[in-house]
């Protein structure tokens, strides 16, 4: 295999579909020097296959506004690979999604729900739809229309849809609510993220933020260095970004920095639980602005159009969105004293980003691995749903702890160079690939 081929023929069949030619590219250049000590790989044309979807379904979602005017966006679903299990990725509303974006989420999802150690495909979908400045009765309209196209290709033992950027509790209610009235199948399994009292697992609003956590304490105490006294940057003040904050602020840490589209908050004393519950409510608000915070807190400062990586602090925890750290904003952290970035959001870093932590061989971890405790706590759902039980809080986090556990031993056994630095990047790549890459070639060519 070689990369640059691949990434040519790619780039002629899918011009322009950056996002997804870079997330590509990334797995390609890990795994390159594995793959090519396996003949049968090459035979079987695995990396030709894998990198192209199953399928895409993409459908029309014509709904009314709540000035009775007609709207119509775009919905897709990805289901890219099923070689390990029924497809599972979440769903994304947000005004710029497009095939490349959900393409390269698909990839990614792919890899890390191999890396989570549960049987479970990789899949994405999502819609142009811009849930900021809507009514509630408007997000619920929308969800009921999208899935009335997306019902009869998804389903408990097919494919299993989440949340993502713009799809919480609320978005998966509405969504669950009109698959059963369409589908008439009231078996609880076929969304994840559903509310505790009607199938919801306790800790999945948590998971994402709390597994990263455990993921970074494990990269840290490896390194010799602990999160406690450390001061964190965060950016965004969704869901993942609270989940993340709660757990670094209980492992003892100071949340110095959350932002928005708007600019940055800096927060120098850190979180409360008054500040963490009004994140959540600044979420819910639909408006996708942080400046708010410093409002209601006075001891926090907001800064216009700046990002959470202007703020000096040791962790960076990219929580909002791709390629939302560049190369400048890497270097700006390390002159500031950085010594660990963690991407929390699907490829929160841009390459060149990468490459400069990289270089300066700081700690630095990429979402698949960081943020897959999100997606395995779906798995978890799943598995209670199936069993018709639910567990403790305890024992949900307990796996939780587990799977991140394990999921670092497979970056370190992976990803360890000769000098001892960690590439987490080629250590999750490959740990993942192998997965797939082996379930692939044992169900033969199909
Ligand atoms: O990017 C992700 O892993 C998610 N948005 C969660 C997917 C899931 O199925 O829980």
């Amino acid at each position: 295999m070689k990369v640059q081929t691949i990434m040519a023929d790619l780039e002629r069949k899918h011009p322009g579909e950056s996002e997804y030619l870079q997330a590509v590219q990334e797995v390609l250049e890990s795994i390159e020097e594995v793959y090519n000590l396996h003949p049968e790989f090459e035979k079987a044309k695995i990396v030709e296959r894998m990198v192209e979807p199953d399928r895409i379904f993409t459908f029309r979602v014509t709904w009314v506004d709540d000035r009775g005017e007609i709207q119509t966006n775009i919905g897709y679903r990805i289901q890219f690979n099923s070689a390990i299990g029924p497809y599972k990725g979440g769903i994304r509303f947000h005004k710029a999604v497009n095939v490349s974006m959900l393409k390269f989420l698909g990839f990614e999802q792919t890899f890390k729900n191999a890396l989570t150690t549960l049987p479970m495909g990789g899949a994405k979908g999502g819609s142009d739809f811009d849930p900021v400045g809507k009514s509630d009765a408007e997000i619920m309209r929308f969800c009921q229309a999208f899935m009335w196209e997306l019902w009869n290709n998804i389903g408990p033992d097919t494919d299993v849809p989440a949340g993502d950027v713009g799809v919480g509790g609320r978005e998966i209610g509405y969504m669950y609510g009109m698959y059963k009235k369409l589908a008439r199948e009231y078996n609880t399994g076929v969304l994840t993220g559903k509310g505790i009292n009607w199938g919801g697992s306790l800790i999945r609003p948590e998971a994402t933020g709390f597994g990263a956590l455990y993921f970074v304490e494990h990269m840290l105490a490896k390194a010799g260095k602990s999160i406690k006294g450390a001061t964190v940057a965060i950016s965004g003040f969704g869901n993942v970004a609270w989940g993340a904050a709660t757990k670094a602020t209980e492992l003892g840490a100071t949340v110095v920095a959350i932002s928005g589209p708007d600019g940055v908050v800096y927060n120098p004393n850190g979180m409360t639980q008054e500040k963490l519950d009004y994140m959540l409510a600044l979420r819910a608000s639909n408006r996708n602005i942080v400046a708010p915070f410093a409002e209601k807190f006075t001891d926090a400062t907001f800064i216009p159009n700046k990002k959470a990586w202007s703020i000096k602090c040791d962790i960076a925890l990219p929580c909002a969105f791709q390629n939302e750290l560049n190369g400048d904003d890497a270097a700006e952290l390390l002159a500031n004293g950085t010594w660990c970035a963690a991407e929390v959001s699907n490829m929160g870093c841009t390459p060149e980003a990468i490459a400069t932590f990289q270089k300066a061989e700081i700690l630095f971890a990429p979402g698949k691995a960081v943020n897959a405790g999100g997606v395995a706590t779906s798995g978890l759902e799943m598995t209670q749903n199936a069993m018709h039980i639910s567990w403790s809080a305890a024992e949900v986090d307990s796996k939780l702890h587990y799977i991140m556990e394990s999921i670092h031993a497979a970056c370190v056994k992976y990803g360890t160079q000769p000098d001892g630095y960690v590439n987490y990047v080629k250590g999750a790549n490959i740990a993942g690939f192998m997965k797939v890459a082996q379930a692939m070639l044992e169900q033969g060519i199909v």
